[in-house]
């Protein structure tokens, strides 16, 4: 696929095969709708959206494990081969989807990576999302994609083309509901969570500093992977798996801002959005609000712009 060069390429991973319900599939075209391509515009960041990538073949959700382990395996493979192919100058936002395809996204992204070294990520999340088919109490595959990234679970995730994250360089911040599992796993592996019993005590613009510091340690760029259900179901009520108790969607919009300045954002993802649940639309607004601040007029954009017309030329557009 071929776009304008830095652009924020929108991937639209319109999929719920992780998922209790098939809500989560119709979060891309609902953002879409509610104007995040204009939105995006209107903060310097020019955004275009690729064509929905929807599953072929979507086994009912009460199918046994086996059979979504399957139709999933094949979604992510799609998705982590779109995601590796878009142009090196652009910068992929990734709409769930339910989080599993995070297990497709991060592998595309590390392809994109690979040349110059590894990739670091945060994840944003109520949740652990590391659990395999054998530790997992819900079999929900969306509970799987961390653990699957990292190494460990089922092949139809685990075995998606691409470079794992080094575990030492993801953090999880928000984190307030899991099994002992998930927590002796990514203990085991190296990765740095950050509860929101820690997010209270120091605040989330310090937590989020750490966390920057800690994936741009020596690797060649790093993701930021959003599930809304971070935020406090107060303000963001639709989504598939409402924890209390979580972050302010305010909050969370300005420790996004700092991601302008990252030179080497290698992408972001924003999943688990549920456009039924939302019949005002106002967790829409506040995810949009999320990319719009992650994603505004930034160096990272500044970057690919002044490739292609020259640092001396390009103004970047206000911020
Ligand atoms: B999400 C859970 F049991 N751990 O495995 C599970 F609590 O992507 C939740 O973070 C998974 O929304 C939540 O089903 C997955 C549960
Ligand atoms: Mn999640
Ligand atoms: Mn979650
Ligand atoms: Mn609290």
């Amino acid at each position: 696929p071929h776009g304008p060069r830095g652009t924020i390429r929108v991937v639209c991973a319109a999929s719920s095969l992780g998922a209790p319900q098939p809500g989560p599939a119709a979060a891309p075209e609902a953002l879409l709708a509610a104007g995040l391509l204009r939105r995006l515009n209107a903060h310097g960041a020019p955004a275009e959206a690729d064509p929905l990538l929807r599953p072929f073949e979507a086994p009912p959700h009460g199918a046994p494990m086996a059979e979504r382990l399957e139709a999933a395996g094949i979604y992510l493979r799609r998705l982590a081969d779109h995601v590796a192919a878009l142009p090196q100058d652009c910068l992929p936002l990734i709409l769930g989807g339910d989080h599993s395809v995070a297990a497709g996204t991060w592998r595309g992204v590390a392809r994109r990576v690979q040349p110059r070294g590894t990739l670091g990520l945060i994840w944003i999340d109520a949740h652990l999302d590391s659990h395999t088919d054998l530790s997992t109490h819900s079999g929900n595959i969306h509970g799987m994609p961390l653990a699957a990234l990292l190494g460990e679970g089922h092949e139809a995730l685990t075995g998606v083309p691409g470079p794992r994250p080094d575990p030492n360089r993801v953090c999880l911040i928000g984190a307030r509901a899991w099994e002992a599992e998930e927590l002796q796993r990514l203990t085991r592996l190296g990765a740095r969570v950050f509860t929101m019993a820690e997010v209270h005590r120091r605040g989330l613009a310090a937590v989020f500093r750490e966390a920057l510091e800690i994936v741009r340690d020596g690797t060649a760029g790093f993701g930021v992977s959003v599930d809304l259900d971070a935020v406090d179901p107060l303000d963001m009520p639709a989504v598939l798996c409402p924890e209390p108790d979580g972050l302010r969607a305010a909050e969370l919009a300005d420790a996004l801002h700092a991601l302008r300045a990252c030179g080497d954002l290698a992408a972001l993802e924003i999943v688990e959005y549920v456009p039924e649940r939302d019949p005002r639309g106002e967790s829409a607004i506040r995810a949009m609000r999320c990319a719009e601040a992650a994603l505004g007029a930034g160096t990272y954009l500044l970057r690919t712009r002044e490739r292609e017309f020259g640092a001396h030329n390009y103004a970047p557009p206000p911020v």
